[in-house]
């Protein structure tokens, strides 16, 4: 397949450029990009149209390519070529003009676009910034203020809006091609004029020093501890203050700057670790999948409810059961209102909240389930429960239908068993709030056929979430590493540390928030009536939740309670270091004979996230999860790991397996082996001086 061609048609030459998926800019792509614009020079042409195959105009460089030796033709010396072109080049843009794609367009001396088109600069979620010329161009035509905005968000703007932006000249509708061609006529008729934006003056608006001392105060705290965006505002100040020339070699350091920090392999390494979750191994591609048209969820309370909002925003009707109206009244209720606040949000239409509101259908009824497609069961977590649910579900749902728990814990092989049909049973671990957390465990028992297995990956695409597979484990993956770092955070308090110790070191170490914060949000009660139905030796070492049941015995739950680890501000929800929770925490350490001593912070992050790594290994020795990347995407989708940290496997690899393991070893004699073996999958790489990617991909 040829994926750059030229041809002549009348007195325009047309570059088309075909490299599917997104006709990323790889090496190839770029030579004869290079090749084609050469011999036009010399043609007949008048003018040039660079225009894609396929499903969008250039979507980006190649990430594959990055990180390896770069080869001629670099990005940068391609589009100086462009640009120098004699003849005025059409960049003629669908789909989506994403980074490279993007700069190759304003390297061309005029832009359309159809209508359905997106243009933007994502490289900074990558750990980037646009090294082609981006920060120097898009100011040129935009002004300082929309380039920072577009580049330091990343976000793609629609045709419209970079029509009214000046970054492309013209909007169409019809055919691109011909409307293009016509285009181009016009750029003859007018003299074929060379418009290069390098040659156009930045607006001095917004260009004060106190302007860009602020944006970069807003931007510190909205990307916390990211480096590119920082960046970026210096590449634009370079476009505003200095020749176009000096300013593009300002971008190239600051840009290799960028390609060369862990942030950036990291953020690079999740952009494919979330692309590579889906895919399940050993499994044939492309099989036909069956629709999955209706859907049943049993349980309207705030999972059940999240949860149906998922489908019904993509048009899949559900049928929502609950055991009496009152209790279906109330499941509306919440989805309703948490409707209401997206609309007041001015996130969605009410005409909208309303048609997808329209999509659910009541029921206390199960006979009302038998023709679902799929049914997800998020009733109490209690397995006997469950199996009630689940033998009711067997008895009326017809042939084919998939039996889903939202079970967070309980063994879903047990569920499946008490069925006629194990084949059709798998477990769909959504997340608090399931109408907005992204991430979903698919739960893989001993007996889901491959059919269910394709089929429930396929409905977390339609339903816009980042599917990982799990086999059976307590907790899976993401709440099974939560609670060795959640045991960490506990043995801290009770051996020195306070609340706002350890969630300041977590939180500077890039978390959305501190382990303590974050159950007081979940609610201090969660943990306590999980561990209500297990015995002494079930729940493990007292230490690991002493504090927790005094907590709650006090009643206080958490910010549901006005106060939990923390006290919490009435008005603002503020959160406040509360002195009862110190005296709570001493009574705890002298009733377990602890005597507190302050614990540095590296050793409160170290005992914290190698609790989380050393999990994750043996979720991969026991074969719970795929691959490392999967359990990254399981934490920093589902948990706030920082994503410009790769996830806790990735950050692994980036501190190096043998200061893990040494660390681990050290934590051992220091606190105990109970908690502290190492997994046997981390002794036996750094044994073989292997990292975990090497061994993922080996
Ligand atoms: N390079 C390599 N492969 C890419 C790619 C890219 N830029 N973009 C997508 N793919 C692959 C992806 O891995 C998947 O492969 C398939 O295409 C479909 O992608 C110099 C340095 C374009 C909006 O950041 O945002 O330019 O899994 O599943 O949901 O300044 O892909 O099928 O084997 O995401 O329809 C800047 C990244 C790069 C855009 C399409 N560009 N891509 O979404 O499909 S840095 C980006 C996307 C840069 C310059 C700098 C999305 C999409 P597979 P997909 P989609």
């Amino acid at each position: 397949m040829t994926i750059v061609s030229y041809q002549l048609e009348g007195d325009i030459g047309v570059i088309r450029l075909n490299h599917p998926p997104v006709n990323a800019l790889s090496q190839a792509l770029r030579l004869g990009i290079l090749d084609a614009v050469t011999q036009a020079q010399n043609d007949a042409s008048l003018a040039l149209i660079l225009i894609c195959e396929g499903r969008t105009f250039i979507a980006g460089a190649d990430i594959s390519e990055f990180g390896k030796q770069p080869v001629y033709p670099s990005l940068p010396e391609l589009l100086d070529l462009v640009e120098a072109s004699q003849k005025p080049i059409i960049a003629a843009i669908h789909g989506t003009a994403l980074g490279g794609g993007l700069e190759t367009a304003l390297a061309c001396h005029y832009r359309c676009a159809l209508s359905t088109a997106q243009v933007g600069l994502p490289e900074v979620k990558l750990g980037l910034l646009p090294g082609a010329g981006g920060t120097q161009r898009v100011p040129r035509l935009a002004g300082v203020k929309a380039a920072l905005d577009l580049i330091t968000t990343g976000t793609p703007i629609t045709a419209a809006k970079a029509l009214s932006m000046g970054l492309i000249d013209k909007v169409i509708e019809g055919n691109l091609l011909t409307a293009a061609l016509d285009f181009a006529k016009e750029v003859i008729a007018q003299g074929a004029v060379l418009k290069r934006v390098r040659d156009l003056d930045v607006d001095k608006e917004n260009s004060s020093a106190e302007f860009f001392v602020e944006f970069r105060e807003k931007l510190s705290k909205r990307f916390r501890g990211q480096e590119a965006p920082q960046r970026i505002v210096e590449c634009i100040e370079a476009a505003l203050n200095k020749p176009f020339n000096e300013g593009i070699k300002i971008e190239r350091t600051l840009f290799v700057e960028c390609m060369q920090s862990p942030q950036s392999a990291s953020l690079r390494h999740m952009f494919f670790a979330e692309r590579m979750s889906s895919k399940i191994k050993g499994l044939p591609k492309g099989s036909q999948l069956k629709d999955i048209k209706r859907v049943g969820i049993i349980g309207g309370g705030t999972m059940g409810g999240g949860i149906a909002m998922n489908f019904v925003n993509v048009g899949i009707p559900v049928t929502l059961l609950e055991i009496n109206d009152e209790a279906l009244q109330r499941g509306k209720d919440i989805i309703a209102k948490n409707y209401a606040m997206t609309v007041n949000k001015g996130k969605l239409t009410t005409e909208l909240a309303a048609q997808r509101q329209a999509l659910i259908t009541g029921t206390t009824d199960y006979n009302d389930l038998a023709e679902m497609d799929l049914v997800i069961e998020a009733v109490f977590e209690n397995l006997d429960i469950k199996k009630q649910v689940f033998a009711k579900l067997d008895k009326v749902c017809k042939q084919g239908t998939i039996l889903a728990s939202n079970t967070s814990y309980q063994d879903v092989n047990l569920i499946a068993e008490s069925t006629s049909r194990p084949q059709d049973v798998i477990g769909l671990h959504f997340f608090s709030p399931a109408n907005v957390m992204k991430l979903l465990e698919i739960i893989r028992c001993d007996k889901t056929s491959d059919k269910v297995l394709e089929v429930s990956m396929a409905i977390a695409k339609t339903i816009k979430k980042v599917p990982v597979l799990s086999r059976v484990s307590y907790g899976f993956i993401g709440n099974r590493m939560l609670r060795q770092y959640a045991r960490e955070a506990q043995l801290c308090l009770l051996e020195g540390s306070t609340p706002q110790d350890i969630d300041t070191v977590m939180q500077s170490f890039g978390m959305a928030m501190g382990p303590l914060a974050v159950a007081d949000l979940a609610g201090i009660d969660i943990g306590y009536k999980a561990r209500e139905g297990l015995t002494d030796e079930e729940k493990g070492d007292a230490r690991t939740y002493c504090i927790a049941d005094a907590l709650y015995e006090m009643g206080r739950l958490g910010q549901k309670t006005g106060a939990g680890y923390y006290k919490y501000d009435p008005e603002t929800r503020q959160r406040i270091a509360d002195p009862v929770v110190l005296e709570v925490i001493k009574a705890q350490a002298k009733n377990k004979g602890v005597k507190r001593k302050k614990i540095d912070d590296v050793t409160i992050l170290e005992r914290l996230t190698f609790a989380l790594i050393n999990e994750g290994f043996k979720i991969l020795e026991e074969g719970i999860a795929q691959r490392p990347s999967d359990i990254d995407v399981v934490y920093v989708f589902g948990y706030g790991f920082p994503a410009y940290r790769g996830g806790p496997m990735f950050y692994a690899d980036t501190i190096g397996l043998e200061k893990v393991y040494q660390t681990i070893c050290e934590f051992g004699s220091r606190y105990g082996e109970a908690f502290w073996q190492p997994a046997k999958l981390l002794k036996q790489l750094v044994a073989e001086e292997k990292t975990l990617s090497q061994w993922a991909n080996s």
